[in-house]
């Protein structure tokens, strides 16, 4: 990455992204719906940032703490750290085998996030934004816990259903207030816990109430339809948050009076996107504070944690008087439906993430959910049939039809070597000046983080290519075949630096196709077209397969029938 550093400033103006996708718990698979709605469109956005040679730092980490953690791993007989750890492993080899292209993947449980936790509860203390409060909670005498909602189970109110946590009814969706759970007992012992109280820390987030609307109200680059819920919650009173947790996995409370307490998960997850920012900049040597201060911020994230991204995190980073400046944007996006239906792991319907990769490219998981992910909070559908056909009639067969013909073409009637144009005629005229302002529409899009109309345009590119080439006939006119295949091995190129940032493993192997190195081009190189004649190419490979119906069936036939 080069970063150009003018005294001690950073050299900014535009040039320093930061990008976050919100973190997953480390504690199961990652899920196809926050690949959709996080991790996809921020990577296509970290490729695109770093295509226009942007000083771009994309981190993740996975969220260590929290009490269903601390329950698995003690049900697995481990210790949260060994738990932890190996969930963090396997989500960043989930994430690389989709070419999710994080410059850093970290844990809110690094050394950097429990300092950088503390400083912030040190400084909003300071600030009078922390008071205590005597609060009272189950307590288990046998297992000597207080026991937070994920350790209490026990009988729904409001349908009966029994073996439910005590935050809220899985059956018919309540969520209860305080202790509202018939019969409560210990989800470990299974023993009736008692009433006891406990101190807790309490973060003054009503008191901030008018400067998040401030910040609100100033930032245009959030999306309206958000920010309009996010208003009225506010205007509706924001109640002080509970920041507290009595259990031993977390970040410790710094303060002597209150060992054995450790902050809510939600105070400190979202300070790892600067900790780990931060740590990957240090260890470049760069000063990570300041870069953070001069970049322009973008946090990902799914709808359904809103609330925490545009009220928890902001009014922290106000509590401290922005030390951290807050971000630009917070791209939020809606969740992912399959065949029509919600996402449920213990009814089976439900696609690993991993049984997906056994079965078809990376790239193709990639190009089909950003063809049906728009920039809004709308619920998107994964259809398999509509997979086969976008992959079959779209990238099979328009992109990957038009590439393979230009290159087999070149390869059989030029030796491999890229042809002398003769002179151009107006269809010609029309094809270059096509090529050369191929990206302008793209960059429209993908400057919006409209993903879809991003992949659309290309696709009317690639239509546009198919269409010229079939009307030119150099299969059969002599005359004007050199220009054609000239200019169409330049529309190969410029398909290949506007796919990247959605299906870079098929393109990494198309410019090895082209003999051209990925460094030596960037998002605007074919406005003057790059490739010249006598550019030698290498003997074309087949870059997409059709998809079978059988494979589309055999998939349809799984759903319903895993257990959890
Ligand atoms: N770990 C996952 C979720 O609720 C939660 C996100 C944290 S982002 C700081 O989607
Ligand atoms: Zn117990």
């Amino acid at each position: 990455m080069h970063i150009t550093i003018k005294g001690n400033m950073m050299e900014s103006n535009g040039k320093n992204i930061i990008i976050t996708s919100a973190l997953p718990y480390a504690n199961g698979e990652i899920h196809l719906g926050h690949i959709v709605s996080t991790y996809l469109p921020a990577d296509i956005f970290a490729r695109f940032c770093r295509s226009n040679n942007k000083n771009v730092v994309f981190t993740c980490a996975t969220d260590d703490f929290g009490t269903p953690i601390l329950l698995q791993s003690e049900k697995e007989k481990i210790t949260p750290e060994k738990y932890i750890d190996f969930w963090n492993k396997r989500d960043l080899a989930d994430f690389t085998n989709l070419g999710i292209s994080f410059d850093f993947f970290h844990n809110t449980s690094s050394t950097e996030n429990i300092k950088l936790t503390q400083y912030f509860f040190q400084k909003i203390l300071e600030n009078n934004l922390i008071y205590k409060n005597e609060i009272s909670q189950l307590y288990c005498e046998q297992d000597k816990k207080y026991l937070p909602d994920r350790y209490v189970l026990g009988t729904c109110p409001y349908c009966n259903e029994d073996d439910q946590y005590s935050d809220g009814c899985e059956k018919c969706g309540k969520a209860f207030i305080d202790r509202e759970i018939l019969k409560p007992r210990c989800a470990i012992c299974n023993k009736t816990p008692k009433l006891k109280t406990s101190m807790h820390y309490f973060f003054k987030l009503s008191l901030l109430s008018s400067k998040l609307k401030t910040w609100l109200t100033n930032n245009s680059n959030l999306q309206n339809d958000v920010k309009n819920y996010v208003m009225k919650w506010i205007d509706d009173g924001l109640n002080d948050w509970d920041i507290t947790r009595d259990i031993s996995w977390g970040v410790p409370i710094p303060l002597e009076e209150a060992k054995n307490k450790v902050l809510y998960g939600w105070f400190d997850n979202h300070i790892c996107y600067i900790s780990s920012t931060l740590l990957f900049l240090e260890n470049k040597n760069i000063n990570g504070k300041e870069f953070w201060n001069n970049s322009i911020i973008y946090h990902f994230i799914g709808k359904d944690i809103v609330y925490h991204h545009y009220l928890f995190l902001s009014a922290m980073r106000l509590a401290i008087n922005e030390e951290y400046k807050l971000p630009e944007f917070i791209p939020t996006r809606g969740h992912l439906m399959l065949q029509g239906e919600k996402f449920s792991k213990s009814r089976g319907w439900y696609i690993g993430l991993g049984e997906f990769l056994d079965e078809f490219p990376a790239d193709y998981l990639r190009f089909y959910l950003a063809r049906i992910t728009p920039f809004n909070q709308s619920d998107v559908n994964f259809d398999w049939e509509d997979f086969a056909v976008k992959i079959n009639n779209e990238l099979v067969a328009n992109v990957g039809n038009f590439i393979h013909r230009i290159l087999s073409f070149i390869e059989s009637n030029y030796d491999c070597t890229v042809p002398e144009p003769k002179e151009y005629d107006k269809e010609d005229h029309e094809f270059l000046n096509k090529i050369r302002n191929a990206n302008e529409n793209v960059t429209k899009h993908l400057e919006k983080n409209e993903i879809d109309k991003g992949l659309a345009s290309i696709l009317n590119f690639s239509d546009y290519c198919n269409q010229y080439f079939q009307k030119r006939e150099p299969w059969k006119n002599e005359e004007s075949k050199n220009t054609t295949l000239y200019l169409s091995i330049n529309a190969v190129l410029s398909l290949s630096i506007l796919l990247f940032p959605y299906i870079p493993f098929s393109i990494e192997k198309l410019l090895t196709n082209l003999n051209i190195e990925r460094d030596k081009i960037n998002w605007k190189t074919n406005v003057e077209l790059f490739i010249k004649p006598g550019h030698e190419i290498k003997k074309p490979e087949i870059l997409f397969k059709k998809i079978e119906k059988e494979s589309i069936e055999k998939q349809k036939n799984k759903l319903g029938k895993k257990i959890k």
